[in-house]
């Protein structure tokens, strides 16, 4: 077994079984005119995680081990997009609105794409999610499984949304989950380090915490 020097206490995973996921690190949460925005966030709290996920994306590639995108959108005909999902709020702009990053969270178009930084490679796995969870409505569990994963390293946006939605759900379903902390971020840092504390508290009911870089060195090792 490997480990990672983490909180609230060492998380150890055998190399053949670990993954990168990184969660939603779309223009629509992170640039201007996007869904993100359109909600009165502070978008610039966004794109400071990028080279801390970019490394992370980087050092699980050198090492050969799988990284998996998820990104948060609907089909063009809002027709996994629940009322209860679009009609929240009061947004400037809501789901399936045309912006200027064409129509939000609407697959396909400009504003979905993931930061270009961050793009996918040919052949990894790329989630499409309607939900905030990963695994509700997507193939990601039978992917997960058809690949021999049992440990999670989560990366990506919004930590206390989908994030920590996504963990809960892989926990539940038995994987062991470690959340970057560097490599994670809200549009709230008060629910940022809630979430960060809520998921290691009780022994790590949710999973566990660490830097990138313990990540990093972590799986170089292994
Ligand atoms: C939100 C997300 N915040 N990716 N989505 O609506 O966390």
């Amino acid at each position: 077994m490997a480990e990672i020097a983490a909180r609230p206490f060492p998380f150890a995973f055998r190399p053949e079984t670990v993954a990168l996921v990184v969660i939603d690190m779309q223009r629509d949460f992170a640039e201007p005119g996007g869904f993100g925005e359109s909600l009165g966030n502070d978008i610039s709290r966004i794109t400071p995680i990028v080279p801390a996920v970019k490394a992370l994306i980087d050092g699980f590639r050198a090492a050969g081990l799988p990284v998996i995108h998820t990104m948060e959108c609907h089909r063009p005909d809002l027709s996994d997009c629940p009322p209860a999902k679009r009609e929240r709020g009061n947004p400037a702009l809501r789901i399936g609105d045309e912006g200027p990053m064409g129509r939000i969270l609407v697959a396909g178009e400009p504003g979905t794409a993931i930061l270009p930084d961050l793009a996918p490679l040919p052949g990894e796995i790329v989630i499409e999610k309607p939900g905030k969870g990963a695994f509700y409505a997507t193939p990601l569990g039978e992917k997960l499984q058809q690949l021999g994963i049992r440990h999670l390293v989560f990366a990506g946006v919004t930590t206390e949304v989908c994030v920590q939605t996504t963990m809960r759900e892989a926990n539940d379903r038995g994987y062991e989950c470690l959340l970057a902390e560097d490599a994670t971020e809200s549009y709230f840092p008060e629910f940022k380090e809630a979430t960060l504390a809520m998921i290691r508290a009780q022994g790590a009911i949710v999973g566990w915490t660490a830097t990138a870089e313990a990540v990093l060195e972590a799986i170089a090792d292994a």
